[in-house]
């Protein structure tokens, strides 16, 4: 719901100020500064253009540089090594090597998975997802063994922005990919493409026969949902409910929970306006699109997302932590069931990309390093 402000002459004249209080405006936001957080922040490693991030069962970490390094990084001896084998990136703009994670089974078969921009004919690009053995050496790097890639954006297209790209497991062992839509709005209503989509596919990227879309075949047996614009967080909660962000055009971020076949409504509707300053027309005109749990108004630019399962910090079990990149903030959000509003957001005081938690329930942040090169990885240490 975009906030409205009504002049107090014009109020008193509509009767307004006589009638029983009404919100003109949303309730601001609980905006902590980080004096007051309970949180300290500790500046651990700086990478160069970090933008995700994800912990070894041994407690190290892996970390994508955009450029198409897989740094691996030991949190308790400091030691950073590589990890060979990734494969070449195009990288510039929002583009390059993007996310990783691990199989649910990683401890018995070593599966990693990467997403990164992939250069195509002429110029174009589009995101591939590819899953490899990791096999490490003692000397704290490793190498990527087996490569295949299992999933690409078809077709790819031209320009350097909303690649999405996030991948993560369900519990039932499923991959979930956000493709987003290149900024080419219209294709995340054609089921031809599946771009502006999230896609949901078995371990090693074949199509579930149950998928909402499989009897149209082709790239439409991938989707999920659809109608979406640029999705950089997708998490599930404890009772295995899928939420995703989207950066919404000129206002008009969401979050969303990811129902089996919906329509999310981009390009048609967004609770923001295009960039020219074209009007789009906001959620509540066309009912049939699934509405966001959260719109934001001046937006958050969300990017990394986890649900904490921890008990770390007090009152956070349950929420969503959101990074925010034109925010400079990490926001929180509450959820009721399937509701959802923003409890708290921290000012960071930086960009922040990638929100990840450890093995012991620390939350670990990576500082965006799209606009300067460099991004630290920062430690949430509790206040006791
Ligand atoms: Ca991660
Ligand atoms: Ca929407």
């Amino acid at each position: 719901m975009k906030s409205t402000r009504i002049p107090l002459a014009l109020a008193a004249t509509l009767g307004l100020l006589a009638s029983a209080p009404v919100a003109l405006v949303a309730p601001a936001q609980a905006r902590v500064a980080l004096a007051n957080a309970p949180f300290a922040v500790a500046e651990v490693q700086r990478f160069d253009s970090p933008w995700a991030m994800t912990f070894l069962p041994d407690g190290r970490l892996l970390v994508t540089e955009m450029a198409g390094n897989l740094r691996l990084f030991d949190p308790a001896s400091g030691k950073l090594g590589t990890v060979a084998g990734v494969p070449k990136v195009a990288h510039g703009g929002q583009g390059g090597l993007a996310d990783v994670v691990l199989h649910p089974a990683f401890a018995g078969n070593q599966l990693v998975y990467i997403s990164y921009s992939e250069a195509g004919e002429g110029g174009t690009a589009g995101a591939a997802v590819a899953r490899a053995r990791l096999v490490l050496d003692q000397d704290g790097g490793g190498r990527l063994d087996g490569l295949q890639v299992i999933w690409r954006q078809q077709p790819k297209v031209s320009g350097q922005g909303h690649f999405g790209q996030r991948i993560a497991f369900d519990r039932d062992g499923k991959l979930w990919i956000s493709s987003s839509e290149r900024q080419k709005f219209d294709p995340a209503q054609d089921m031809k493409t599946n771009l502006g989509k999230m896609i949901r596919l078995d371990d090693d990227g074949s199509v579930p026969a149950d998928n909402p879309f499989a009897d149209q075949g082709g790239v439409a047996a991938q989707v999920w949902t659809l109608g979406h614009r640029n999705i950089l967080g997708v998490a599930f909660d404890g009772e295995g409910r899928l939420w995703a962000h989207e950066m919404g055009p000129k206002g008009g971020d969401e979050l969303n929970l990811i129902e089996r076949g919906d329509n999310y409504g981009y390009p048609v509707v967004s609770n923001g306006d295009h960039y020219d300053g074209k009007p789009i027309p906001d959620h509540d005109t066309r009912p049939e699109f699934h509405a966001p749990a959260v719109s934001w108004n001046p937006v958050i630019s969300p990017a990394g997302f986890v649900i904490y399962s921890g008990d770390r910090y007090p009152g956070w079990k349950g929420s969503g932590l959101i990074g925010g990149l034109s925010s400079k903030s990490l926001v929180r959000i509450a959820f009721d069931g399937t509701d959802a509003r923003e409890a708290e957001r921290f000012d960071m005081g930086r960009r922040i990309r990638e929100v990840e938690q450890g093995p012991d329930g620390t939350i670990w942040l990576l500082e965006d390093g799209t606009r300067d090169g460099q991004g630290w990885l920062l430690r949430l240490d509790p206040k006791s």
